[in-house]
C-alpha cells in the first residue's frame, strides 16, 4: 500500500475553544497574517485559524527541493511596513522557500500575531445566522466561534490535486506531492525517481531531484514555456540599485493608473520580427518573467505572441541535445503566458543528463501504477519513489472544502456549482459579512499575490471601519452587481489570449470542475474597487 508522504500536524491536545469575536480570519499565509494585523489595529477582536502548525500558507507546505518565488524577492514582500522593509534583508534575487517562510515567521513575531492564531486547526463549517447576523465557525478541533464577520484567506493554491492514477495505492515506495512536502529532508540519492507534472512546481523540482537521483523519469502531459530565472545572491549594491525601482513601484500601487495599459498601446504596431526577437533575447538574458512585458499586446494579439512562442521553442532546441526530447518539451498548442509562465534554473538542460528521461504521456499514455513502478502503453518503469507535481484545485478548492452555509442554507460549493461568482472577487451574494481575500473575480494569482492580498485586506479593513463608524452591521453584494461583475470578468478574459489554454485559471485541470475563467485580467482593478468604496460601496447592500 503506498503512502502519500506528508506533514501530519501534531494536533496535540488542547481544549476546544468556545468564543465570540468580531472577526474570524481563516488562513495564516500572507493574506491572513496581514488581515489579522490590520483588523486588530482597527480595534476588533480577531481569532485566526490555520490548518498548518505555523504561519506561511503556501510557503509552509511547499517545501519541495527547488521551491522559490518567481517574482524578485525585493518585490515579493509586504509594502505596508517601512520598518519591516528596512529590517528584512533578502539573500537572493529569487528567495527559496525556507527564507520566505522565515520572512512570514518574522512578520508573525515582529507584530505579535501568533497568539491570535489557532494552529493545527481546520475550519470544517461556517453557518450564517440571519437573526443574529453572525457566523458560527466550527473546526476539526471541536472549536465553536461566533463572529459577526469571516475573512477567508485560504489561498488560491492550497488544495493539492492528487490525480486518481490507476493503481497508485499499490505502489510500494513513498509518494510525495510538491504541495504537501514532508518537513524532513528527502534523500533521493541512489533512487529511481519519477516526477509526474511539469508545471511551475515540476519545473523547479526536476533539476534538484536529478542532482541526487540515480535515475529520474519525468512524465509530462503538457509541456510548459519556461524562462531562466538567472537567480543570484543579492549584494548590498544590488539592493541599493533596486531601491529607486522599488520605490517607484510602491508609489505606482497607489496610482489610479496602476494595472492599466493605455488603450492605444494594445493596437500599437510592434517592430519587425527581428527586432522582436532581439528584445526577447535581451529579456531572456536578463532572466525572470520580463518576457511577458516585452510588448503591451503580447497577451492579446496572437501574431505577437506567436513570435515569443517561436523564440522560446528555439531556445529549447538550442539547450536540449536530443531533438526528439526538445520537440516533446516544446509547447505548441497554446500561447505563451496564458498559463503561469515557469521561471527555472537549469530545467531544460536537465534533460541532457544521461540518467534523466522525459516520457511524453501524449504519445505514450500512463496506463497504471504498479507495486514497483509505472506502466505506460508501451513500457514499464521500475521506481523507488514517486513525486506528484500535479498542482492544485485552484482558487475555489479551499473554499469549497468547508461547509460554508449562507443566508438560504445553501453551501458556497452549491452556490458555485456552475462556477465561482464573487462581486469584485471579494464577496458573494447570499453570504453576508463573509469576505474572500483574492477570491475568483479578482486579479489575485495573475500578478504579485502578496500585493493583491494587501489590496484586499486594506479594502476589507476600510469597509469594516466605515461600517462601524456608521453603525452598520451587515454587508452583502447585490446579485445583479455580482452577475454584472462576473460578466465583466469573462469579457475581460475573452479580449485576451488567456482562454486559449486549458489552465487551472479556468479549472481545466480538475475533472468535472466548471470551466470559468477565474482571475480578473481587466484594467485598473485597484482603482475600480477603491472608487466603489468611495461611492458608498456601490453594488453592496449595507444595513
Ligand atoms: O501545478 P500546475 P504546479 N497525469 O497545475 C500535470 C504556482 N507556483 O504546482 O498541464 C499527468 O501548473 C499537469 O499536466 P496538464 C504557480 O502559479 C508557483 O506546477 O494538466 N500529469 C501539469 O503539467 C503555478 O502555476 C511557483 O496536462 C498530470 C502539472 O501536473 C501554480 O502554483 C512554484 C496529471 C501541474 O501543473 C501551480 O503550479 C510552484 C495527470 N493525471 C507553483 N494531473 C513559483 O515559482 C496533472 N498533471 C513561485
Amino acid at each position: 500500500m503506498s503512502r502519500l508522504e506528508q506533514t501530519s500536524p501534531d494536533h496535540g491536545s488542547r481544549p476546544p475553544l468556545v468564543a465570540e469575536c468580531d472577526v474570524v480570519v481563516v488562513g495564516a499565509g500572507f493574506g491572513g497574517l496581514y488581515a489579522i494585523y490590520r483588523l486588530r489595529e482597527l480595534g476588533l477582536k480577531v481569532i485566526g485559524i490555520e490548518a498548518a502548525s505555523d504561519v506561511g500558507g503556501t510557503w509552509y507546505w511547499n517545501r519541495y527541493p527547488g521551491a522559490r518565488c518567481d517574482i524578485p524577492s525585493l518585490l515579493y514582500s509586504y509594502t505596508w511596513s517601512e520598518e519591516l522593509r528596512r529590517e528584512w534583508r533578502w539573500s537572493e534575487k529569487y528567495a527559496a522557500q525556507p527564507e520566505i517562510l522565515r520572512y512570514a515567521q518574522h512578520v508573525a513575531d515582529r507584530f505579535a500575531l501568533r497568539s491570535l492564531i489557532r494552529f493545527d486547526t481546520r475550519v470544517t463549517d461556517a453557518d450564517w445566522d440571519e437573526a443574529a447576523e453572525s457566523w458560527t465557525v466550527r473546526t476539526d478541533r471541536g472549536d465553536c466561534i461566533v463572529a459577526s464577520t469571516c475573512v477567508m484567506a485560504t489561498g488560491n493554491l492550497s488544495v493539492p490535486n492528487k490525480p486518481k492514477l490507476p493503481g497508485l495505492e499499490r505502489f510500494h515506495g513513498p509518494v510525495y506531492h510538491t504541495g504537501q512536502w514532508p518537513h524532513q529532508e528527502i534523500d533521493f540519492s541512489g533512487l529511481r525517481v519519477a516526477v509526474i507534472g511539469t508545471g511551475s512546481s515540476g519545473v523547479q523540482t526536476i533539476p534538484m531531484v536529478a542532482k541526487a537521483a540515480r535515475r529520474l523519469t519525468v512524465f509530462q502531459r503538457t509541456p510548459n514555456y519556461s524562462v531562466p530565472a538567472r537567480n543570484a545572491p543579492l549584494s548590498d549594491a544590488d539592493i541599493a540599485a533596486a531601491e529607486p525601482v522599488i520605490a517607484k513601484y510602491r508609489e505606482s500601487l497607489e496610482s489610479p493608473e496602476f494595472g492599466r495599459v493605455p488603450a492605444n498601446a494594445f493596437d500599437a504596431p510592434v517592430p519587425e520580427r527581428d527586432a522582436q526577437w532581439a528584445r526577447y533575447e535581451q529579456l531572456w538574458e536578463q532572466g525572470g518573467g520580463g518576457i511577458l512585458t516585452a510588448f503591451p499586446n503580447i497577451l492579446t494579439d496572437a501574431a505577437v505572441n506567436d513570435v515569443a512562442c517561436d523564440f522560446v521553442r528555439d531556445k529549447i532546441r538550442g539547450i536540449v541535445n536530443d531533438p526528439a526530447t526538445a520537440e516533446a518539451l516544446s509547447p505548441k498548442d497554446y500561447p505563451l503566458g496564458v498559463k503561469r509562465i515557469c521561471i527555472d534554473t537549469g530545467y531544460f538542460a536537465t534533460y541532457n543528463l544521461p540518467h534523466v528521461e522525459l516520457v511524453d504521456l501524449r504519445t505514450e499514455p500512463l496506463t497504471s501504477v504498479t507495486e514497483t513502478g509505472v506502466e505506460t502503453a508501451t513500457r514499464s518503469f521500475t521506481l523507488d519513489a514517486l513525486v506528484l507535481a500535479t498542482g492544485y484545485d485552484a482558487m475555489t478548492g479551499a473554499l469549497a472544502a468547508m461547509q460554508i452555509r449562507g443566508r438560504n442554507g445553501a453551501t458556497l460549493k452549491e452556490a458555485w456549482a456552475d462556477g465561482p461568482s464573487a462581486y469584485l472577487g471579494l464577496m458573494v451574494s447570499g453570504f453576508p459579512n463573509l469576505f474572500v481575500v483574492t477570491g475568483p473575480g479578482s486579479p489575485s494569482v495573475i500578478g504579485n499575490v502578496i500585493h493583491a492580498c494587501e489590496n484586499h485586506v486594506e479594502w476589507i479593513t476600510a469597509c469594516l471601519g466605515s461600517m462601524r463608524a456608521r453603525g452598520l452591521t451587515r454587508i452583502e453584494p447585490e446579485p445583479d452587481a455580482e452577475r454584472a461583475w462576473m460578466a465583466h470578468v469573462a469579457d475581460a478574459a475573452s479580449r485576451t489570449l488567456y482562454p486559449k489554454a486549458n489552465s487551472w485559471y479556468q479549472g481545466a485541470n480538475i475533472a468535472g470542475k466548471p470551466r470559468v475563467f477565474m482571475p480578473y485580467v481587466g484594467q485598473g482593478y485597484r482603482h475600480r474597487i477603491a472608487q466603489i468604496a468611495q461611492r458608498g460601496y456601490e453594488g453592496f447592500v449595507l444595513r
